[in-house]
C-alpha cells in the first residue's frame, strides 16, 4: 500500500511540510551559501559524499608525492632539488589536512589508511603514470597542478566548512607549484634540441591524462548532480576540463610547446574549446588498478606505513604518558 509520505515525493524529494527542523536548517544553509560545520545535522548521504570525496582528495596528495619523490635525488641543481622537496612536503602537508577534515565527518586516520593500503580506496588517476625524464617534474607542475587548480579553486567554495577552508592555502601553494612546474618547462624549450624534445614528450604523455584527472564525463558522473546540489561540486567534470584548455591553450604558446590533440579547435558559435575524444576505457581500467604504476604506488606506501610504525607507536606512548602525567598532578 503506497504511504501517505511516498505520495508526497515530487522527483524522490519530501515536500517542505514533511521535513524535520534539522533538515530545514540544513537546506536553508546550503541555499544561503553559508558553511555547515562538523556539529551541525547534516543527512547521511551528506556526510558520506563528503568523506568519500575527501578521503580519497587526501591519499591522492598523499600517492601523489611518489612520482615527484622519485627525482629528488636526481633534480639537476641543489636550486632544483630544494624547490621539489618543499613542493612535495607541501603534498604532504595537504594530505595532513584533508585527513584532519575527513575526520570531523566521524572515520578515523586508522580507517582511511587501511582503505588506501588494502586497495580498496581510489585516488586520483593522475598518480599512476611513470616519471621516465626531469622534464616529468616541469609537466606535472604545469598540468597536473594546473588541473588540481581548476578543480580546487570552486572546492574554497563547498559548502562544508573544514574543506573549504582547508582548500584556500592548498590552492595557494599549487599556484607556486603550477608555476614552478611551468618554469621548469620553460628553461627546456630554451635549451638544447634534446632539451626542447624531452619536454615536448613529457606535455605529450601528461596531457590526456591530465584532461581525465578531471573525472568521467557529465552523463557518466553519478555524483556531480547531488553534490552541486549540496553545492559542495560548483561545476560538472566537462565544465572545468574545458576551462582547463581554455587556460592551456595561451600557456602553450609562451611555452612553444605543441598540445596533442590534433582535434583542438575553438567552436565559433559558442566560443568553446573543442577536444579530441579522452580516451575513457584507458581512465577506468586505471580506477581499477591497471594503470602503469597503480601496484608499485601502493606497495610503496604500504612499505612507508609499516617502516613508519615505530614512529606512530613511539608518539602514542609519548601521549599516554603525558596524559598519566597531567591526570597525577591533577
Ligand atoms: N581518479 O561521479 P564522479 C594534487 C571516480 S591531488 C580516480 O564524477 P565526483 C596533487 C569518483 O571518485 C588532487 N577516481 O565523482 C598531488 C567516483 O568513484 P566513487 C586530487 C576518479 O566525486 C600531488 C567515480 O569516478 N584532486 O593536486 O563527483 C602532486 C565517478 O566520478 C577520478 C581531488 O581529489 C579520478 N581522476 O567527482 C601534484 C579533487 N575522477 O567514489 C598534485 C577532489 C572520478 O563513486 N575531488 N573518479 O567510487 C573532486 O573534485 C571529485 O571527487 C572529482 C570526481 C572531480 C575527482
Amino acid at each position: 500500500m503506497t504511504s501517505p509520505a511516498d505520495l508526497s515525493l515530487v522527483d524522490g524529494e519530501p515536500a517542505d511540510d514533511q521535513l524535520s527542523d534539522d533538515e530545514r536548517l540544513f537546506d536553508e544553509l546550503i541555499a544561503n551559501e553559508q558553511r555547515i560545520e562538523p556539529r551541525d545535522w547534516m543527512p547521511d548521504a551528506y556526510r558520506k559524499t563528503l568523506i568519500r570525496q575527501i578521503s580519497q582528495h587526501a591519499h591522492s596528495e598523499i600517492i601523489g608525492m611518489q612520482p615527484e619523490g622519485n627525482w629528488i635525488t636526481r633534480a639537476p641543481s641543489l636550486k632544483r632539488k630544494a624547490i621539489l622537496m618543499a613542493k612535495v612536503q607541501d603534498e604532504a602537508g595537504h594530505g595532513l589536512y584533508l585527513y584532519s577534515a575527513a575526520q570531523t565527518l566521524g572515520i578515523t586516520r586508522d580507517e582511511m589508511m587501511d582503505q588506501l593500503i588494502s586497495g580498496k580506496a581510489k585516488y586520483s588517476s593522475i598518480f599512476n603514470y611513470p616519471t621516465p625524464t626531469w622534464a616529468d617534474m616541469g609537466a606535472i607542475g604545469w598540468l597536473v597542478d594546473g588541473a588540481a587548480i581548476c578543480n580546487q579553486v570552486p572546492l574554497c567554495r563547498a559548502s562544508y566548512g573544514p574543506y573549504g577552508r582547508a582548500m584556500v592555502r592548498v590552492c595557494k601553494e599549487e599556484s607556486f607549484h603550477q608555476r614552478q612546474g611551468f618554469e621548469i618547462l620553460l628553461s627546456l624549450m630554451q635549451g638544447t634540441d634534446e632539451q626542447k624534445q624531452m619536454a615536448q614528450d613529457a606535455v605529450n604523455r601528461w596531457y590526456w591524462p591530465s584532461l581525465a584527472m578531471f573525472g568521467p564525463p557529465d552523463d557518466q558522473s553519478p555524483n556531480s548532480a547531488q553534490s552541486m546540489k549540496w553545492k559542495i561540486k560548483r561545476f560538472t567534470n566537462d565544465e572545468l576540463r574545458q576551462r582547463f584548455v581554455g587556460m592551456l591553450v595561451p600557456q602553450a604558446e609562451i611555452l612553444g610547446v605543441t598540445l596533442p590533440d590534433p582535434d583542438l579547435r575553438v567552436d565559433e558559435e559558442t566560443g568553446q574549446y573543442v577536444i579530441g575524444e579522452i580516451d575513457w576505457d584507458e581512465f577506468f581500467e586505471v580506477l581499477r588498478g591497471n594503470g602503469p604504476c597503480n601496484a608499485e604506488r601502493l606497495e610503496r606506501r604500504r612499505t612507508a606505513h609499516e617502516d613508519g610504525a615505530w614512529v606512530r607507536e613511539a608518539a602514542a606512548e609519548y601521549a599516554r604518558k603525558q596524559a598519566s602525567k597531567t591526570k597525577a598532578a591533577a
